[in-house]
């Protein structure tokens, strides 16, 4: 059980209530109970176990015993009830983007949605148009979602995995029969979404790892079970199948099950030429090749070296040119983690943030960085409490002095007083130029109006990366995995026109975005744009997005000097012609 699992549960109650009709108080205090579980400052889940809630404002009585049973048996008889009085199919409802708690109830009272299957129809008989708010637009909007939905149906977002995963490898690694183990596929690979994780695993006791994998209590539903290869469900639906292979197979199954399919095809087509087979367990020679058995690879990189090649880290592997690099020794040296030495584009409770300046510059501190850039809404993003000028004069005060003090304190930290300046419908900007000549660099970013046709949309985003303030451009296409599409938007134009003017582009490590998308970035690193890995920070445990900005960014083939966060604190102050604090 995780923050996240109990503020959804009251969340999802709320919904229920809703549909029920019940008392708008009683629908409130799961509401706001939602709310302050998602921002109590303290161990909340534990506090929950324990039976320790008493006294937290927002976490009445009622409240207070659903939680903990929910923290320490995991599930809520309360919930469950609720659940089982409505269809499994309405749930699926909550997940088509633009339908909201109210939209739904009154599509489930008047016309029996209770299901997407039965939306579609109504949306398709025009039955919807009879309800008030649901125009002839609406109906079509509804279905684009449908339709979105359904071509993305069994994905999930990287960001959404990688918590089970992490689980999962460190319950096989510890387990005693397991020698190694990696979740291979696209998730090695760094794919912005995966359909499902190929568990990898050598043992020479398969049958005892595979009876522990699928008997783990995260397991839903187990879809097969055989000697060597088990498939399962998590409890969010997730697949994760797990193979197990000796020892002595393990690089080349790695390899193989690391794929991608297309790389793997030329890895195969290479030794061909070099007169061996490679299928998922062993490089073989090929029949009357005359050539000997080669060596047992220990690794994948001894694989890689009997083909003439260098080692080709799993994110490149998509046959987009790494094999031939790998080949002359072209490579890049990608970037990694530990290069980052700060971020531009973070929120507070200035404006949609759930944590305040102090707060997030204290976090950032405690990962290592040497800044942290506040970029919090402009204005015109009233719904995100966007800040105007004496709001924004106010926060680099408050910044200043916070600055002053780490400064006094000897501590090599600086928050960099930016914002993320709304790009308004024709280009402009959401402040004047003075102040946005005063601020310590400007991210803008597009948040409205993105229905404009890809011709204006490229104009427009154009004009305002040629604004002499504007230092790098947030999340180019405004995508939201798996929910909403990217905006029309000529993405190589805008990459021209950012290196004509020595524009940065970000890549926002929110993992709904990771936007701009990595198969962009080597045309824009060949025309000698930067990088800025971002996490958009929200809350002070969303800087450790930069994780996931980072493995796009080395799918993106980009190096450490593709990225201006690598830069230390005094080359940023150079960078930004900042004065540096004294
Ligand atoms: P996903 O699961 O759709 O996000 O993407 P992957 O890449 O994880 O694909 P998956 O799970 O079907 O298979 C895992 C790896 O196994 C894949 O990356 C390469 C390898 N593989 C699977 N099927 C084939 C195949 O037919 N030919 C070759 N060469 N490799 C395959
Ligand atoms: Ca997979
Ligand atoms: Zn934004």
């Amino acid at each position: 059980m995780t923050r996240e699992d109990l503020a959804d549960t009251l969340e999802e109650i709320a919904l229920l209530l809703e549909l029920k009709g019940e008392n708008p108080f009683k629908i409130r205090a799961y509401r706001s109970g939602a709310e302050t579980v998602q921002q109590f400052s303290g161990d909340i889940v534990a506090l929950a176990k324990d039976n320790e809630l008493k006294g937290i404002k927002g976490i009445g009585d009622a409240l207070q015993q659903k939680l903990h049973e929910l923290a320490s048996t995991g599930k809520l008889e309360y919930h469950i009830n609720l659940k089982s009085e409505f269809p499994e199919s309405l749930f699926e409802l909550f997940r088509i983007q633009g339908l909201g708690p109210k939209k739904i109830k009154a599509l489930y009272d008047s016309l029996g949605v209770d299901s997407v299957a039965r939306l579609k129809e109504v949306c398709e008989s025009g039955a919807i148009a009879d309800l008030s708010g649901f125009g002839k637009k609406t109906a079509e909007k509804i279905l684009e979602a449908i339709e979105f939905r359904e071509q993305n149906a069994d994905r999930f977002r990287l960001g959404d995995v990688a918590t089970p995963v992490a689980e999962i490898l460190d319950f096989l690694k510890a387990h005693p029969d397991c020698l190694r183990a990696e979740a291979a596929g696209s998730y090695r690979r760094a794919k912005e979404t995966v359909h499902d994780v190929d568990f990898l695993a050598a043992s020479s006791n398969p049958e005892s790892l595979i009876d522990a994998f699928v008997g783990e209590p995260w397991v839903s539903k187990v879809i097969a079970k055989g000697a060597t290869k088990a498939s399962i469900y998590l409890d969010n639906g997730l697949q994760c199948d797990l193979r197990v292979v000796s020892n002595a197979e393990y690089a080349c199954a790695l390899a193989y099950f690391t794929g991608s399919k297309e790389h793997n095809v030329a890895m195969r087509g290479r030794a061909l030429e070099r007169g061996y087979t490679l299928n998922e367990y062993r490089l073989a020679p090929k029949e009357g090749s005359g050539k000997e058995d080669p060596p047992v690879f220990e690794t994948e990189a001894q694989l890689y070296e009997f083909l003439g090649l260098a080692f080709v880290e799993p994110e490149l592997r998509e046959n987009t040119g790494e094999v031939e690099a790998a080949e002359s020794g072209d490579l890049p040296d990608l970037i990694t983690v530990e290069n980052l030495r700060g971020t531009f584009h973070n929120h507070t409770t200035e404006s949609d943030g759930k944590n305040t300046l102090e707060e997030m510059a204290d976090a950032a501190m405690e990962l290592g960085l040497q800044y942290l850039g506040i970029a919090d809404h402009s204005k015109s993003s009233f719904q995100a409490n966007g800040l105007d000028e004496s709001r924004l004069r106010a926060q680099w005060k408050e910044i200043a002095a916070l600055n002053q003090k780490y400064a006094a304190e000897g501590n090599q930290f600086r928050i960099l007083a930016g914002n993320e300046v709304d790009i308004l419908k024709d280009g402009s900007l959401d402040f004047d130029d003075d102040l946005l000549g005063e601020l310590d660099y400007v991210v803008a970013s597009v948040h409205n109006a993105m229905t404009l046709s890809e011709k204006d949309m490229t104009e427009r985003i154009i004009k305002a990366v040629s604004h002499p303030s504007v230092t790098m451009l947030g999340h180019l296409t405004g995508r939201l995995l798996l929910q909403r599409e990217a905006y029309a938007v000529n993405v190589p134009e805008v990459i021209d026109a950012c290196a004509d003017t020595g524009t940065i582009i970000e890549l926002n490590s929110n993992p709904w975005r990771l936007d701009m998308d990595w198969r962009w970035w080597k045309l824009a690193t060949e025309k000698g744009v930067k990088c800025a890995i971002n996490p958009d920070a929200h809350k002070t445990s969303q800087l450790e997005y930069l994780w996931f900005g980072v493995r796009l960014a080395r799918k993106g083939w980009l190096t450490k000097n593709d990225v201006v966060n690598t830069l230390t604190l005094p080359e940023i102050e150079e960078l930004f012609q900042l004065k540096p604090i004294s």
